[in-house]
């Protein structure tokens, strides 16, 4: 039988990984013939709590669960890891400046950067979840140095799958019918759903839609604003519906996107788009061999261009940020 994968998880005693650990455990990552070895990274006072999700991991009998560690120091948790899902990260606490939150992160970031560059192995795949996710996965990558660029990713797809969700309800489909979704930018409310590339059963969305208004003041927002929403609704931010995400990226990165469709990734610039080089910005994707590459020739159209213009403004502010805090 296959070597069991090891899969590294930061953040692992919190909601999202309450979710998150068991559907990498039953076979959702990887597929049902790939054992896999979880190796679970937290802070020092999340240990305990940390204890009680690896107790109910042994208790769902997991078949192609092999091995579990866990541990608050990430040299040795990320010995030989083969993925890395880095979920955990400082939350903005009350009256905590933008800096301070860039800071904070700043010191995870670096830290697992440089643990990983050392210690993980050498075909290490790192997909960064932690928020400010896109500005995360920057300082990993520039703590790595002798990791390639491209093996740092970044989370857009829940909001890709977020937008393909509601032009499905707007349109009267069902989210399969969609494919070609494209989120562009930042992980943040700057980011960019589009809609002129989307298609609905093979028909251009933005045609089929045919309401400018309903897509800058309905759609946009929406999406834009949801995690904004959940927290509203419910008292605590998206957990499943991050974790179901953080799930699809690395499967798909691992074992390639479907025939006749792309997905969002946000991954290291190379130029593409008029993107900034070596922002990590979310872009069209395809996979194949575990590689992805970013789609080439897409007409971009000037609403989508001052979109995409503004939310990569961001990621290069925030870029010169964390470098005049010495963080890249
Ligand atoms: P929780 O606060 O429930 O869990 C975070 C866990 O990370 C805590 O248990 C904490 O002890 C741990 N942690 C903190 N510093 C650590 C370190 N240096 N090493 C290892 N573990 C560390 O947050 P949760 O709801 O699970 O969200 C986790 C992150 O995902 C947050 O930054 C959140 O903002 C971000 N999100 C990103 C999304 C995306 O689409 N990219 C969407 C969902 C979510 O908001």
């Amino acid at each position: 039988s296959n070597a069991p994968v090891k899969v590294a998880v930061t953040g692992a005693a919190g909601q999202i990984c309450y979710n998150l650990l068991f559907r990498i455990a039953s076979g959702a990552l990887l597929g049902p013939d790939q054992p896999v070895e979880l190796r679970l990274l937290e802070i020092t006072p999340a240990l305990k709590a940390l204890e009680g999700v690896v107790m109910e991991l042994d208790d769902s009998a997991f078949p192609l669960l092999s091995g579990v560690q866990i541990g608050d120091d990430a040299n040795t948790v990320f010995d030989g890891v083969n993925l890395a899902l880095l979920i955990g990260a400082r939350p903005r606490s009350k009256g905590m400046e933008r800096a301070d939150l860039l800071e904070a992160n700043g010191a995870i970031f670096t830290t697992q950067g440089r643990a990983l560059n050392d210690h993980a192995a050498a075909d290490i795949k790192v997909l960064v979840t932690g928020n400010p996710a896109n500005t995360n996965a920057l300082i990993a990558m520039s703590n790595a140095p002798d990791i390639p660029r491209q093996r740092f990713n970044a989370l857009t797809r829940l909001d890709h799958n977020r937008a393909k969700a509601q032009l499905a309800a707007k349109v009267g489909a069902t989210v399969s019918d969609i494919t070609h979704m494209t989120i562009w930018g930042n992980h943040s409310a700057t980011q960019y759903p589009d809609l002129f590339h989307a298609l609905v059963r093979g028909q251009n969305a933005a045609d089929l839609v045919n309401d400018q208004e309903w897509l800058e003041s309905t759609f946009l927002p929406t999406v834009q604003q949801r995690g904004a929403a959940i927290i509203e609704a419910r008292g605590a931010s998206s957990a499943a519906s991050a974790a179901n995400a953080t799930i699809d990226h690395m499967h798909d990165w691992v074992l390639g996107t479907p025939e006749n469709d792309w997905v969002s990734m946000s991954v290291p610039s190379d130029g593409s788009y008029g993107v900034p080089e070596g922002l990590i910005s979310s872009f069209p994707c395809t996979v194949s061999g575990g590689e992805y590459s970013i789609v080439q020739g897409l007409e971009i159209n000037d609403f989508s261009r001052a979109k995409i213009d503004a939310s990569t403004a961001e990621l290069a502010e925030e870029r010169e940020a964390v470098r005049s805090l010495g963080l890249i």
